[in-house]
């Protein structure tokens, strides 16, 4: 681990990319390893348009579980590292996966949440957003004031990011002197680009996973074991180096 302290200390413009990883910690399960009842299903095969068109009330079901396991989830040591870390740098851009909410609740300020949130709503006929709270689900897809149904405020896959959100996220990428990604298997696009971007530029990409990614071998560094041990130790490097500027080359 001390090996990478050089790498960490001497960056300013830091971008991260976390997925379900990192919430793990905070007993949310990852989204390929949805447990319990949900295991019959593949995420994707849940988590699309068609499936919604298909059985709306399926789809409203899985993600209510999904809201009951984040409205008990607490940020952890992960998140928390992150939010500190921000403090630290000159310009720290969190782009995350989840729709957890947890970056947020953690403090972190500059997120990106590429797929959105599941503690929001929005409304298939007049787009009219409002947050998990206002509904009370009895079983049955609950309808907008206006008639139209209501389906949660994430992105569903083979539908399009936010634009101005992801332009950002790519932006952040280009720029960055130090890119992180946490906790994700780095197979879902257009996210897992963005890793592949900054290791492009010559940039040093530190990978934190308890596992091997697809994305593993060519990171400068893949770091094996928790975010939540992880992330605190790099932050503590980072906080503890005499920040001098960057030597001109
Ligand atoms: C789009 C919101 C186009 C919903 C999600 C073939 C090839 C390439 C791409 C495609 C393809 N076929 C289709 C595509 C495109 C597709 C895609 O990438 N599919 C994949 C499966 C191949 N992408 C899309 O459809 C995207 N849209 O491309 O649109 C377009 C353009 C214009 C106009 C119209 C259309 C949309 C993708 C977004 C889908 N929505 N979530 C919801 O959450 O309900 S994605 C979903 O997967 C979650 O957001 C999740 O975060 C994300 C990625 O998963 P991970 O976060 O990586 O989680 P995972 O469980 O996989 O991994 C967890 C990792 O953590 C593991 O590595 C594990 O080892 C590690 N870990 C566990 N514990 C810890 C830990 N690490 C550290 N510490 C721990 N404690
Ligand atoms: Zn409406």
């Amino acid at each position: 681990m001390d090996d990478y302290v050089d790498i960490i200390v001497n960056s300013e413009n830091i971008c991260v990319l976390t997925g379900a990883g990192i919430s793990a910690e905070s007993g949310i399960p990852t989204f390929r390893g949805v447990g319990g009842m949900w295991a019959k299903y593949r995420p994707e095969d849940l988590a699309t348009p068609e499936a919604f068109a298909a059985n709306p009330r399926l789809v409203w079901e899985w993600y209510q579980a999904r809201r009951e396991a984040v409205s008990r989830a607490v940020p952890n040591a992960g998140h928390m590292a992150l939010a500190g870390w921000e403090k630290l740098a000159r310009s720290f851009v969190l782009v995350t996966q989840n729709v957890d909410g947890l970056h947020l609740a953690a403090g972190s300020r500059h997120v990106l949440e590429l797929h959105g949130n599941i503690r929001r709503n929005r409304c298939t006929a007049c787009g009219r957003e409002s947050t998990m709270d206002e509904i009370t689900f009895d079983g049955r897809p609950p309808v907008c004031g206006c008639g139209g149904m209501l389906r949660p405020g994430v992105v569903w896959f083979g539908e399009a990011l936010p634009e101005a959100v992801l332009n950002e996220a790519f932006a952040a990428a280009r720029e960055c002197d130090l890119f992180l990604t946490v906790g994700t298997s780095a197979v879902v696009y257009p996210a897992a680009a963005l890793p592949r971007l900054a290791l492009d530029r010559g940039v040093p990409v530190i990978e934190v996973n308890t596992e091997e990614t697809p994305f593993s071998a060519g990171a400068t560094c893949s770091l094996r074991g928790p975010a939540g041990e992880i992330l605190p130790q790099l932050v503590a490097a980072y906080a503890s180096a005499p920040h001098r500027s960057r030597q001109t080359s």
